[in-house]
C-alpha cells in the first residue's frame, strides 16, 4: 500500500443488523485502504428493501462504533448513497460483489455514478461464502422470538413505515403466509407489518358467529398457536374488552404472550359485528364509562411497548362525525395509544373527514383504518390522509371460504378429485411446505 493511504476516506454502508464475518471481512478490507466511516443505514431505509432489523438504530451504532476497523459511524437514512457521497466524497466505496443483481442493482449504479464526478472509486470484495444475514434471519425464525421483542415491533414499525400493514389470521398457516410473503417492485420492498386477530374471523373459522360465543381462553390458545411459528407483531380484537373487571386480566394474558396492541370498541350488550347493516338495537357506551376501560386496561399493561387502541363506532352507528372526534379526543386523555376510526361506507369519505379534523387536535394519536367496505382506498390515500395502521380484516378466511367450497363442490360433483388438481397445491409441495 501507498504511503499517505490514511489519508484516503472509505465509505462503507451496512444494515448491520446480524453482524457477522463477512461485514468484518469488508471492513478490514477497507481500513487498509484508509479510514472508514459506516453509512449505517437507518430502520426507515432498511425497512425500504427489507424487513425491520432486529436491532434499532442505536444498539446497531453502539456495536459498529466498537469495531476497530471502524474511524466514524454516520446515519445514511436511504438506500440511496447519494446525499451521504456528495457530503463526504469518499475516495472508495466498499461493498461485497452480491448487490450486482436484485433490488440495490440501482442503487449500485449509482454510487458508480456519484463517485466518479471526482474519480472515487466502488471497490467490490468477492462476498464470503456460505454466511449471509437471510440465512441467519430464517434460524432465528426457526427458533421463535421472546414476547418482548414481538412485542416492541410494533411501535418500531410505526416510527419507520409510512403506513403499517396488518392482515388478518385466525391460524398457523394464514401466519405463516404473513410472516414470510414479500414482493418487489419498483425497487422497493412489500411485507405485511403484522397480524390482526379478528373477532369476526376467529369466531366464523370456529363456525360461531361473532358474538363472543367463542371466549377469550379459546381465541387465546389459537393465538398462541400463531405465536410457536412467527415472529411479527400482533393486534388483538377484544370486541368492547368485556366487563371492566375482567379487561386487566385480558391485557396481562395478552401481554405476557408477546401480543402488541389492544383494540377495544366503545360498544355495550350483546356483540354486533360492526358491518351488519341493520345495527338497531347496538348502544354505545358513555364517554366517561368507556375512559374508565381505557384507563383500566393502561394501568394493567406493564411495558411502554404494549398499545392500548381505542376503536370508535359512532359512523358505524349514524352517528355525526362531531361526536367521533369528541369521543377520539376523551379517550386519546384517557390514555388510548392510537385511534381506530371504523366506517362501513363504501367510499372513505367520512373517515378523511374525522382524520382531517382529528390531526388538527392537541390530543392527536396515531390512526387506524379497517377498509373492509371501502376496499377501493388505496393505502397511499390512507397515508396522505394521516393513518398509520391499515387493517385487512377477514381476507384470508374469506379467500379460504370459496376456494374449500370450490374443492368441495367438484369431488362431489365429478365423484373423483382429479378434476380440482390444477387448482389446489399438489401433494408434494404441501408435504414440504412446512419445514
Ligand atoms: C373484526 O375483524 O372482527 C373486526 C372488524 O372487529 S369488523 O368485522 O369490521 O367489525
Ligand atoms: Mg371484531
Amino acid at each position: 500500500m501507498k504511503k499517505n493511504k490514511s489519508k484516503k476516506s472509505v465509505y462503507v454502508a451496512f444494515s448491520a443488523d446480524i453482524l457477522h464475518e463477512a461485514h468484518i471481512n469488508i471492513l478490514k478490507y477497507a481500513s487498509k485502504l484508509g479510514n472508514v466511516t459506516v453509512g449505517l443505514l437507518t430502520d426507515k431505509a432498511i425497512t425500504s428493501y427489507r424487513k425491520l432489523p432486529h436491532l434499532n438504530y442505536r444498539q446497531r451504532e453502539v456495536i459498529l462504533k466498537n469495531i476497530r476497523y471502524v474511524k466514524k459511524v454516520v446515519q445514511q437514512k436511504t438506500l440511496d448513497y447519494t446525499q451521504n457521497l456528495q457530503k463526504i466524497k469518499p475516495n472508495y466505496v466498499v461493498h461485497g460483489d452480491d448487490w450486482k443483481t436484485g433490488i440495490q442493482k440501482s442503487t449500485r449504479a449509482k454510487v458508480i455514478k456519484t463517485l466518479k464526478k471526482w474519480s472515487g472509486k466502488l471497490i467490490e470484495v468477492p462476498y464470503t461464502k456460505n454466511i449471509s444475514s437471510s440465512k441467519i434471519k430464517n434460524k432465528i425464525l426457526q427458533t421463535g422470538t421472546t414476547p418482548e421483542i414481538r412485542k416492541s415491533k410494533l411501535k418500531r414499525l410505526i416510527q419507520v413505515k409510512d403506513i403499517v400493514r396488518v392482515l388478518e389470521t385466525h391460524n398457523s398457516i394464514g401466519g405463516l403466509i404473513i410472516e414470510n410473503l414479500s414482493i418487489e417492485k419498483n425497487n422497493r420492498f412489500y411485507e405485511f407489518d403484522g397480524m390482526w386477530s379478528s373477532s369476526l374471523t376467529d369466531s366464523v373459522s370456529r363456525g360461531k358467529p361473532d358474538n363472543q360465543s367463542v371466549d377469550i381462553s379459546t381465541r387465546l390458545s389459537g393465538l398462541n398457536e400463531i405465536l410457536d411459528v412467527t415472529t411479527k407483531p400482533i393486534i388483538f380484537d377484544a370486541d368492547n374488552g368485556g366487563r371492566i373487571e375482567h379487561i386487566s386480566y385480558t391485557v396481562k394474558s395478552l401481554e405476557r404472550a408477546g401480543v402488541a396492541a389492544i383494540v377495544i370498541e366503545d360498544k355495550i350488550g350483546l356483540k354486533k359485528n360492526s358491518l351488519f347493516k341493520n345495527q338497531k338495537n347496538v348502544s354505545q357506551d358513555k364517554i366517561k364509562d368507556f375512559c374508565k376501560k381505557i384507563k383500566v386496561a393502561k394501568k394493567a399493561k406493564i411495558s411502554d411497548d404494549f398499545m392500548i387502541i381505542a376503536r370508535i363506532e359512532s359512523l358505524i352507528l349514524g352517528k355525526k362525525i362531531e361526536d367521533a372526534l369528541k369521543r377520539a379526543d376523551e379517550y386519546s386523555k384517557a390514555g388510548a395509544d392510537a385511534i381506530l376510526i371504523h366506517s362501513k361506507e363504501k367510499n372513505p369519505k367520512e373517515i378523511f373527514a374525522f382524520a382531517k379534523r382529528f390531526r388538527k387536535s392537541k390530543f392527536f394519536k396515531p390512526m387506524v383504518a379497517v377498509p373492509s367496505t371501502y376496499s377501493k382506498t388505496k393505502e397511499s390515500e390512507l397515508i396522505r390522509n394521516g393513518f398509520k395502521i391499515v387493517i385487512y380484516a377477514n381476507h384470508m378466511l374469506r379467500a379460504a371460504y370459496p376456494a374449500m367450497t370450490e374443492a368441495a363442490k367438484m369431488i362431489l360433483k365429478h365423484k373423483r378429485s382429479s378434476p380440482i388438481e390444477n387448482k389446489i397445491t399438489p401433494i408434494k409441495d404441501i408435504l414440504t411446505l412446512v419445514k
